[in-house]
């Protein structure tokens, strides 16, 4: 693919930021969004890239292989904006374990760190880390975590025939599995648990927030002066955080932005609109 490739076809400028947070991509599971987290690097760049963990799902492809065309075209992608001049940092997740063997390590352009504190624009500091040390039934019960591994191939296999039907009858996209996990983790307070004792552990650090992605809730907020930021994911919410060259920090929810329609006065035109997600067996 030649680097003319780059320009998207309606010959839109990518939107540039300071600093672009992505994390739970699971490249290499079913579920991975691959085609809209390639329609969203097409319109976004940054000086910096950190990837927050759970890029690729060695999980999923040690169980079986799968890495459709769409995963190669993710990672050439990164890479390719890396060789333009893009500081690409690579925090290894729960999935992406073996990458924790390399801290430290250069390949491709791209540093792998455990962790790191980011600077933002504006001097506010910012631990960021992946997050499943502080996921207790990811650290005490591997065996709890690899049942609801299963519980969770369950869920996106019936999001995926949702899917279908709700594109056939020209409905937007809408996750049954976000929504179901929402209902499941909301009755335990999960989440809630989960964003204090990471909020705490950058308080022990000295630091003004923490940007972590691994329960799949994009969000930013406040917990008790500190400021806690959530990458999401790329399996159901298509989520990113980008920082823009002030240090301000934005939740970008591309699914929602892929589907508003050419009335609604788009901020950036979607290539989505014009391109749809392919379907392995397309009707
Ligand atoms: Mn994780």
């Amino acid at each position: 693919m030649s680097e003319e490739a780059e320009i998207p076809a309606d010959n839109v400028e990518a939107r540039r930021f300071r600093t672009i947070f992505l994390s739970d991509i699971h490249l290499g599971s079913k579920a991975a969004k691959a085609d809209f987290l390639l329609d969203f690097l097409r319109y976004h760049d940054a000086e910096t890239i950190i990837l927050v963990g759970d890029i690729v799902d060695g999980w999923r492809l040690k169980r079986s292989w799968h890495w459709p065309q769409n995963c190669n075209d993710v990672v050439q992608k990164l890479l390719r904006k890396g060789r333009k001049g893009a500081r690409i940092v690579y925090i290894p997740g729960n999935h992406d374990s073996f990458m924790r063997d390399y801290p430290g390590v250069h390949f491709g352009g791209i540093e792998v760190e455990m962790n790191i504190i980011h600077e933002a624009a504006d001097g506010k500091r910012y631990l960021v880390l992946h997050g499943d040390e502080f996921d207790v039934v990811v650290r005490n019960a591997k065996f709890i975590a690899h049942l609801g591994d299963w519980a969770y191939d369950m869920a996106m296999l019936l999001n995926v025939w949702i899917a279908k039907v709700r594109r056939a009858l020209g409905l937007p996209y809408w996750s049954f599995s976000a929504w179901a996990k929402q209902q499941v983790k909301r009755a335990v307070n999960f989440i809630g648990e989960f964003q204090n004792v990471v909020a705490e552990e950058a308080r022990r650090h000295h630091v003004d927030g923490v940007i972590c992605g691994h329960i799949h809730h994009a969000i930013i907020v406040d917990i008790g002066g500190t400021t806690y930021i959530n990458t999401g994911d790329w399996v159901e919410s298509c989520t990113a955080i980008v920082e823009h060259f002030d240090g301000s920090m934005e939740l970008i929810r591309w699914h929602n932005i892929g589907h508003v329609t050419p009335t609604d006065g788009p901020l950036v035109p979607i290539r989505l609109l014009t391109a749809p997600i392919k379907e392995p067996q397309a009707a």
